[in-house]
Parts: structure tokens; C-alpha cells; sequence
């Protein structure tokens, strides 16, 4: 099981800093998660994960349940022995990835049948199926199985949706056999009243955390930032609040301030191995020319075990397609990451969130909508 305490609110801005006790591992919030869809963070060695996340990590239901099976994961004693990780764990329930991996799927009352993303077989997965597999995969915090639909789906559709996404909560609920702390997703949508309807069913059903769903698809950053905003009162004070696959710099700053705990996204790691950084000055396309003979470090503000590399060598690296070119970002992204939640606890324990906002905007390139 995991606690949470809510140990103080910024005065400034509402954001909340809070303590995340799990059995691996004690975290503050707000939290940034690094993702290891199939058990491994991509490129990256254990001890590079330590160092680049605060401990806790996540991992996908969908991708092992299919490879190389959730059997052969719970042998080794789950994810962490699997991957040889001593932190804390979550995985998503596979919900998201039935949806956005493939095209054609047929939502019934009892499940999901679709086909596979690559080998396009047959495959059916139900609330209860998705509880068991994350049982076998072991990690701390696990996910209801839910529907994630695009955001301008008629209101009809999405409150047949919505109802069936809380009676899979439901029954995911009723399915589980561990002291795994299970989170209950609330979807709904661009639909204020979908959302909120939403989000009391599930807190009646008492989950030990509250996950925020079916937002980063496709939607405007304006309108995500509106529905965490009106999330925030909802939502219980007490639980943690989890915005799942969000994780632009902007959008943890502008989330956190809209009360939201914790966070996971790709997009650190799928921009490094695609030559983007991301550093205290803001976003770095390390191809381009200008860096061609830069000795300057990637970073000027963050000291990392990649420091000592200049851009020109990691521009080089790009070039050449050396793949330790992808490991040195990943290691700056992530620790990018961490480094930016750091500031962000530290300015909410000083009730100055607002003025590190404005500050992270006129000395990064990162754009406020
Ligand atoms: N549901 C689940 N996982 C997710 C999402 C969701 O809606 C999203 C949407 N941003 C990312 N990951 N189960």
C-alpha cells in the first residue's frame, strides 16, 4: 500500500507539495516519473535511472503482457527483479495503449477484443485481465483499466464511455488480490460535467490515488490546462493526483499549479534519442550547425555524470549515429526533469511558485500558451 500527506499548499499559487510513501521508497510530490515502457528505460543502466529520477518509474501493462509475457516477468519476481530496479514502480493498466497503438478495436461491456499493434492477431483484454497482469508485473501503484477516447468525441459517446470506465474501476477494484495501491482513472473528456460526474463516482469507490486521464490526445494546452484547473477542487485533498502521460516542462509547471502530484511522459526520453535536449536555458536541437565546434557544455546551470561532454562531441555523436549520443540526452532530459521538480517543491515550500513561473519564462525558450 502507499500514504500520502499533503504537508503544505503554496500560498502564492495553490500547488500542492506532498510526501508519497511506498513500499520502495519515500518521494516528495510533485513527482516526474521516467518511463520504461517494455522494463527498461530506454538506453539507460539502472544506476543512470537513480540518478536521473527520484526513485520511482513506470512501466506498461500492454507491452509485457505481450513481450515477453507477464509469466516470465513474475518469475523473476516482477519488473524490478526483471530489470534489476530497487526503486518504486507503477505501471498503466494497458488501458491507453489498446487505444492509441491500434486502429481497430471493438469496445464491449466485458472488455476490449483488438488486434496487435505489429503482428496484428487477435487480442482481448478486460478490467480483471489488465488487474492480474499488474499483479504479476508487481509494482507499487497500479491502474484501472479505463477507455481513453479522443477529445472531441460527441457528449453522447462520451458518457456511454465514462459510465463504463467507472464500472471497470469497478470491477478492477473488486478483481484485485494484493495491497497494490490501485488508482482509479477519471476521464471524461473536454466535458466539464462528464468529468466531474466522473471523478465523485470514483472517489466513492475510495482509491488510494485519483490518475487524470484522456488529456495530452490530441486537445489544445489550453484546454488541458482548463481541466486540470477545474479538476482541482474536485478532487480530494488528501489522495494523490496523477496527470498521466504529461511531461513538457510548461505543462508539469502549469499542472503543478493546477494540483497535480505526479507525472510520467515519453517525451523526455523520445526527444533525446531524437537529438532534442532539454536544459535550463530551454530546448536545444543538437544537430544544427551552430554547435559544430561549441566546447561548451550542454547545460551551463545542471552538473550531471554528462557535464564534462561539449556539444560539439554530442552534436558529433548525432552525426555519426553513435548511439551514445541518445544515452548522454536521455541522461540530460531526465535529469533535466528532476532537476526542474526539485525547483518547483523548493518555490512551493516558499510560497513563490508564481514568481519562479515567471522567471522560467523569461530565462528558458519554453513557451507559455
Ligand atoms: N489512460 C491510461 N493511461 C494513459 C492515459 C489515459 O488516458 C494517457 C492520456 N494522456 C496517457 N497514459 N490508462
Amino acid at each position: 500500500m502507499i500514504q500520502y500527506e499533503l504537508l503544505h499548499i503554496c500560498k502564492q499559487s495553490g500547488a500542492r507539495l506532498g510526501r508519497l510513501t511506498t513500499p520502495h521508497g519515500v518521494f516528495e510530490t510533485p513527482i516526474f516519473m521516467p518511463v520504461g515502457t517494455l522494463a527498461t528505460v530506454k538506453t539507460l543502466s539502472p544506476s543512470e535511472i537513480r540518478e536521473v529520477s527520484e526513485g520511482l518509474i513506470l512501466s506498461n501493462t500492454y507491452h509485457l503482457w505481450q513481450q515477453p509475457g507477464n509469466d516470465i516477468v513474475k518469475k523473476h519476481g516482477g519488473i524490478r527483479g526483471f530489470m534489476n530496479w530497487d526503486g518504486a514502480l507503477l505501471t498503466d493498466s494497458g488501458g491507453f495503449q489498446v487505444f492509441s497503438l491500434s486502429k481497430i478495436r471493438d469496445i464491449k461491456e466485458e472488455g476490449v477484443h483488438f488486434k496487435h499493434h505489429k503482428s496484428g492477431a487477435p487480442l482481448f483484454l478486460s478490467p480483471e485481465d489488465a488487474i492480474k497482469i499488474q499483479e504479476d508485473l508487481g509494482a507499487d501503484i497500479i491502474m484501472s483499466f479505463d477507455e481513453c477516447p479522443p477529445p472531441y468525441e460527441t457528449d453522447a459517446y462520451m458518457k456511454d464511455s465514462v459510465e463504463r470506465t467507472i464500472r471497470w474501476a469497478k470491477r478492477g477494484k473488486d478483481a484485485l488480490t494484493t495491497d497494490q495501491a490501485l488508482f482509479g482513472i477519471v476521464q471524461g473528456g473536454l466535458n466539464q460535467d462528464l468529468r466531474k460526474y466522473c471523478a465523485e463516482e470514483l472517489i466513492k469507490l475510495d482509491f488510494p490515488g485519483y490518475s487524470i486521464g484522456g488529456l495530452s490526445v490530441g486537445e489544445t494546452k489550453k484546454e488541458m490546462y482548463e481541466m486540470t484547473r477545474f479538476l482541482n477542487p474536485i478532487m480530494p485533498q488528501n489522495k494523490p493526483r496523477y496527470l498521466m502521460g504529461v511531461g513538457s516542462p510548461e505543462d508539469l509547471l502549469e499542472n503543478v499549479i493546477n494540483g497535480i502530484d505526479m507525472f510520467d511522459c515519453v517525451l523526455p526520453t523520445r526527444n533525446a534519442r531524437h537529438g532534442t535536449a532539454l536544459t535550463t536555458v530551454g530546448k536545444i536541437t543538437i544537430k544544427n550547425k551552430k554547435f559544430e565546434s561549441d566546447m561548451s557544455p550542454l547545460d551551463p546551470n545542471l552538473s550531471t555524470s554528462i557535464s564534462p561532454y561539449t556539444k560539439s562531441y554530442i552534436r558529433h555523436l548525432f552525426k555519426a549515429e553513435e548511439s551514445f549520443g541518445q544515452r548522454i540526452l536521455s541522461i540530460q532530459n531526465l535529469a533535466y526533469l528532476k532537476h526542474l521538480m526539485k525547483e518547483i517543491r523548493q518555490a512551493i515550500k516558499e510560497d513563490r511558485l508564481l514568481d519562479f513561473k515567471k522567471e522560467f519564462y523569461e530565462k528558458t525558450n519554453y513557451e507559455q500558451v
